[in-house]
């Protein structure tokens, strides 16, 4: 039975995306079908928006996202139909030099594709009205009805998680929580500052806690996000823009610094903050990104003294462990999901919702379908 759906296809950087019925092509035998609850609106599609990330055209965006299983191929192990599902935009072979090393974020099949905006194994899923090839961005392409993804993209978690909540964990929360539970080796009773109030800093605010912080120090410029940090269980508030952060952080840890950084903001100016804030001996995660072709410069000393620096970009997700463990740290009560939601949005919103991303406006705009 064929499948249309609507789907945001963005044409050419720098315009609007246009909602339009797409055709899906058939799936492959281990594909599920997944239509979509919710899609969360996240920096990195505003990137292929705005050109800093370049993608092919024309392409359906959107990679944080929840669904219901709606056809399960013969060959698709590990869902049901009528399964809950949290998309992962990592899909791994499993076997190469980099999975085999538990660095499924590195896989040689998932970096070499990446590219290209197909799905894992080389093909698109969908066409436009007149035939023309869409492709999918990270994999996904999660801001439409439908996606047809292969099963280990598609990860099962409860059903009584709220779907618009439940999309979140596909990236911004994943990152974020990910960073300290993963990433980072946090300590109990340890003085974390994260840098940048957004949703993945707002998640690593609520993973430091999770990981056994005592003090957790949340860095932003603007006041409202710095309250929802301290709402989400930051234990001191630090405005970059009013007060000087090294200083602050000393103030709150004896003179030494912060056992651990996770900078969130992405911009030099946090990037440098980073190893200028964290104690002799402590662990900076970058988990921001700015333009790959810019230069960051840092004052050589602040990288001294055995401090040691890593880049994250997916939290160290192994989503089959870490999807249902999100989601039910966000059930018990463990992790706010709601309050990192600004707007609930339509599809046919899916432009302001961008452009309230990139006032800096909202923390999450969700499309509920
Ligand atoms: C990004 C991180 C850098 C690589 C692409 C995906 N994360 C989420 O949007
Ligand atoms: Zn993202």
């Amino acid at each position: 039975m064929a499948l249309t759906y609507k789907a945001a296809v963005l044409h050419a950087t720098k315009s609007e995306l246009s909602i339009e019925t797409v055709h899906a092509t058939d799936p492959a035998p281990g594909d599920v079908v997944v239509r979509i609850k919710a899609a969360g609106l996240c920096h990195t599609d505003l990137e292929v928006i705005d050109g800093s990330l370049r993608n092919p055209m024309p392409i359906v965006l959107g990679h944080e996202a929840a669904g219901v299983v709606e056809r399960v191929g013969p060959e698709a192990r590990g869902v049901a139909v009528g399964d809950h599902v949290v998309l992962s935009w990592n899909p791994h072979c499993g076997h190469c030099f980099y999975c085999d090393r538990d660095l499924p974020i590195l896989c040689e099949s998932y970096l070499g594709q990446a590219p290209l905006a197909v799905q894992f194994d080389g093909a698109s899923r969908a066409r436009l009205r007149d035939g023309r090839e869409l492709k999918h961005l990270m994999y996904l392409g999660a801001l439409a009805e439908y996606c047809i993804v292969p099963a280990q993209q598609a990860i099962v978690v409860p059903k009584e998680l709220p779907f618009d909540q439940a999309c979140l964990i596909g990236c911004g929360v994943m990152t974020g929580v990910g960073a300290a539970l993963n990433v980072a080796s946090i300590q109990h009773g340890d003085a974390v500052m994260v840098i940048g109030s957004g949703a993945v800093g707002l998640a690593a605010v609520q993973g430091a806690r999770m990981a056994g912080a005592e003090t957790v120090i949340a860095v932003d410029l603007a006041e409202d996000k710095l309250r929802l940090a301290q709402k989400l269980g930051a234990t001191h508030a630090v405005n970059a823009a009013k007060e000087n952060v090294v200083e602050a952080v000393r103030r709150l840890t004896s003179g030494r610094g912060a056992d651990v950084v996770l900078e969130a903001a992405g911009s030099p100016r946090a990037f440098r903050l980073t190893s200028e804030a964290v104690r002799p001996g402590g662990e900076v995660i970058w988990l921001g990104k700015t333009d790959v072709n810019e230069d960051v410069a840092f004052r050589w000393g602040s990288l001294m003294q055995e401090k040691r620096i890593r880049r994250s970009s997916y939290g160290g997700a192994r989503p089959l462990r870490d999807f249902p463990m999100l989601a039910r740290a966000a059930l018990d009560g463990r992790l706010d999901l709601e309050d990192l939601i600004t707007a609930r949005i339509s599809l046919e919103q899916v432009n302001e919702g961008f452009a309230a991303l990139k006032r800096g406006e909202a923390i999450r705009s969700v499309v509920v379908f």
